[in-house]
């Protein structure tokens, strides 16, 4: 039986009518597809392991953040209208180009979760794309966001999207080295009863973090009348791909460990993208008060707290007191 396949240059034709927009979208799915190859032979190439070197957030980098990195923005840099980067692995924001030549502000963390790499587990790539606002601040509004998308470097190699309208998703064929449309309205669903959260780090939560989990694991007898199934993978791209598979809530609420920081997860490269991603598809992202995109971005590598996913777990975390 033969498929009728739509790739992602086709999907992108039809949807987008800027050419420009269609060009830079099309040169971070190569991106990605380089940077899935990477690391499938991170082991074949010396690429497991610590750099001698630390980013922007303090963290030690691994060669590979590194080596994303660079194909991630050698690629941005080719589209002659991309103005701004902000990666998670450079301190600085990058000016490519001055306004008068280039509107977009490309935001991207190049390689989440690696600490997942050396042990074989998914990992993934996260970007928003913005246009430059009219008072040419680089740092983008959350609203503001025209295209937000994550790589997913699982068992498949897969490219999630959104325009704003539809969360689609497509698979890498090795074979023809197409992005085929595999998932063409992927949706959270407003119920769930499955949570995503590091529980290690219970004895920091805030008070309404311990008794939203203190009621999930308290089963069919507590206050929530259903038994809970939790999953965590310490990699956000992952833990939120699933739940737009199947559904659930992902939670990296605000712990003593990062209140002074403003949270573990960075707002502009990953909670904003996927913060839109989740919008689109039915769901929620809140810092724990406000919708995450309603959040104003103050510095490149501004952190947040996250709760994303089914509308109504999200609303239910927000109801809790502190
Ligand atoms: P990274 O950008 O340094 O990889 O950190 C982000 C990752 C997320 O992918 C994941 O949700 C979280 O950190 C895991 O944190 P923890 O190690 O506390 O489980
Ligand atoms: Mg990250």
């Amino acid at each position: 039986m033969t498929m009728n396949r739509t790739t992602l240059n086709a999907y992108l034709e039809q949807e987008v009518s800027d050419p420009d927009l269609v060009d830079l979208i099309d040169r971070i799915a190569s991106a990605c597809w380089k940077i899935s190859q990477v690391v499938r032979d991170a082991a074949l190439n010396g690429h497991q392991g610590q750099a001698q070197s630390i980013n922007p957030q303090g963290e030690v980098q691994k060669p590979i953040d590194l080596l994303a990195d660079d194909i991630f923005r050698h690629s941005c840099k080719q589209n002659d209208r991309t103005s701004v980067l902000i990666s998670e692995e450079v301190e600085e924001i990058t000016q490519l180009r001055p306004s008068q030549q280039g509107d977009f502000v490309v935001a991207y963390d190049p390689l989440d979760g690696s600490s997942n790499l050396d042990v074989d587990l998914s990992v993934g790539s996260v970007f928003g794309v913005s246009r430059l606002a009219k008072d040419l601040k680089p740092l983008p509004a959350g609203r503001a966001l025209i295209c937000s998308g994550y790589a997913i470097y699982g068992p498949s190699t897969m490219l999630v999207l959104t325009l704003g309208t539809r969360v689609v998703g497509f698979t890498l064929d090795m074979g023809s080295e197409d992005y085929v449309l595999t998932h063409p309205d992927m949706r959270i669903p407003a119920d769930t009863a499955e949570f995503a959260i590091n529980m290690s780090c219970a004895p920091h939560w805030d008070a309404r973090a311990a008794r939203y989990v203190e009621q999930c694991v308290a089963g069919p007898d507590g206050a929530r009348g259903k038994a809970f199934n939790m999953r965590w993978t310490a990699s956000m791209v992952a833990d939120i791909h699933r739940i737009l598979i199947r559904g659930g809530v992902f939670l990296y609420p605000m712990d003593a460990e990062n209140a002074g920081l403003g949270g573990k997860l960075r707002l502009l490269y990953e909670a904003f993208p996927m913060a839109m991603i989740a919008e689109v598809a039915g769901g929620s992202a809140s810092n724990g008060k406000a919708d995450i995109l309603d959040v104003s971005a103050e510095t490149p590598h501004q952190r947040t707290s996250v709760i994303l996913g089914a509308q109504n777990e999200v609303q239910h975390f927000q109801s809790l007191t502190l």
